[in-house]
């Protein structure tokens, strides 16, 4: 079989103290951390669309690029080289997933039926090579944003025709999920919300969208798929308002139309902070509600104001997440998705490798400190002391419900003030956190 990146070896863990750009220093896949291994915990993922799709074109300029095994045309012999070539990039990798939205791997035809053959010929060429390579799909989903079609939306357009082709996109990727036995599928909604308000029935549009779900769902049990449905949150671009703004819309949507115990989210750093979160208040407020399915990590820059989708290489960021997803043990089905592309001017394929590897390390990295924060305990400890005035007396009669206003107001008239408060000590706190890293 032709080697498409010839000059890179199978990228191997080296320690710490390795100098060599093209190995892992942090991520060991077989080191264990706080119960399971490195590759269990992250379950990292490659991404089609920006890997294997990625042209570097902006919208000030064409693409940079060099991928020479890519000839540039939508035809059938390119998109089925395209799978060789990504098998080969994530198996030198040594990631165990990937994740692809059904334009990325295969072309759109001139008819839905001709979309739909396309999309089964190249799902072939993607299970031969998940069979022999054991890299696996954790999810997959539909592009219900390029075409020109879905300018009003998808699943909340206008046109009940178009309503009518993203089912069907829908539909057939949700098949094509279960067939390449993928873990998860994902709505991400760009084009699922509003330019303007003098021309949207917001209220029609979320209905269809609450359908449009549960009409997924039903198919997807009716052919056998249990997969996790996922929301992708983010507040905007393309479009000016998108419905699944950040996870507490999400969760609002959820709650409020049927689908608890369906959908959960899959949270994107850049569109947590593009919300005006950062991306542990995103993680740790889908954690508490148990809905944390997995996430796109990538990172924004807090000086640009859109989805730069640039791989995650602070540390602070990852040992925030890490502080976050070690309390739930990891992500369940769900996995650490590289939603991530190289910068226009990183145009080599070597480049992929270096970016790929450096996101790994980063979460390997912010992985061992989070987990040497929880085991010494000094932030749980502090936290479960800040609260320690629920845990009797007034507090807990609060927490379990059995107390009134009239009960309080009699507390607080006998008592005359409330006990004097305790510092926040967020400088000690930050300090703390500094000393793991
Ligand atoms: C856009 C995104 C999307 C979603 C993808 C899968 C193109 O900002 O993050 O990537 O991740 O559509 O839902
Ligand atoms: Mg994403
Ligand atoms: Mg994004």
């Amino acid at each position: 079989m032709a080697e498409f990146f010839p000059e890179i070896p199978t990228i191997q863990y080296e320690g710490p103290e390795s100098k060599n750009p093209l190995a892992y220093k942090h991520y060991n896949p077989d080191e264990i951390i706080e119960g399971q291994s490195m590759k269990d915990l992250f379950r990292f993922s490659v991404c089609y669309w920006h890997t294997f799709r990625g042209t570097g074109s902006d919208p000030f300029g064409a693409g940079t690029l060099q991928r020479p095994w890519d000839d540039g045309s939508d035809s059938i012999e390119n998109a089925l080289k395209r799978v060789d070539v990504a098998f080969e990039f994530i198996t030198k990798l040594g990631v165990p997933f990937y994740c692809w939205h059904d334009r990325d791997v295969a072309p759109e035809g001139s008819t839905l039926k001709e979309s739909h053959a396309n999309f089964d010929k190249i799902a072939a060429r993607l299970k031969e090579k998940q069979d022999e390579t054991g890299a696996k799909l954790l999810w997959g989903t539909a592009n219900l944003f390029s075409h020109p079609r879905y300018m009003h939306g998808a699943a909340t357009s206008c046109n009940a025709d178009v309503y009518a082709y993203a089912a069907s996109q829908v539909k057939k990727a949700i098949e094509v999920t279960y067939q390449l036995g993928g873990e998860n599928y994902v709505f991400w909604g760009g084009r699922e919300g509003y330019m303007n308000l003098y021309n949207t029935d917001m209220n029609r549009e979320l209905d269809h969208l609450a359908k449009f779900m549960h009409m997924a769902h039903d198919h997807a049990k009716s052919i056998g798929f249990d997969g996790q449905f996922l929301f992708e949150p983010k507040p905007k671009e393309p479009t000016k308002h998108q419905y699944d703004f950040d996870a507490a819309a999400c969760l609002n949507f959820i709650g409020r139309n049927g689908l608890d115990g369906i959908v959960k989210l899959n949270i994107e750093t850049n569109h947590a902070t593009l919300a005006g979160h950062s991306m542990m208040h995103e993680l740790e407020y889908a954690r508490i509600h148990d809905a944390l399915g997995s996430i796109d990590a990538n990172t924004g820059d807090m000086l640009l104001g859109w989805d730069t989708d640039q791989f995650p290489t602070d540390i602070y960021l990852t040992t925030q997440m890490m502080l976050v997803i070690l309390k739930q043990n990891g992500l369940g089905t769900g996995g650490t998705n590289f939603d991530a592309k190289v910068r226009r001017e990183s145009f080599e394929p070597i480049d992929l490798f270096h970016a790929h590897i450096g996101g790994m390390d980063a979460f390997a990295r912010g992985a061992k400190v989070a987990a040497a924060i929880r085991k010494d305990g000094l932030l749980d400890e502090f936290v479960k002391q800040r609260y320690s005035s629920f845990d009797s007396g007034v507090g807990a009669k609060i927490e379990d419900g059995s107390a009134t206003f009239a009960d309080l107001e009699a507390y607080m008239l006998e008592k005359g003030e409330a006990d004097a408060n305790t510092s926040g000590r967020q400088e000690y706190l930050e300090n703390l956190v500094n000393q793991y890293l």
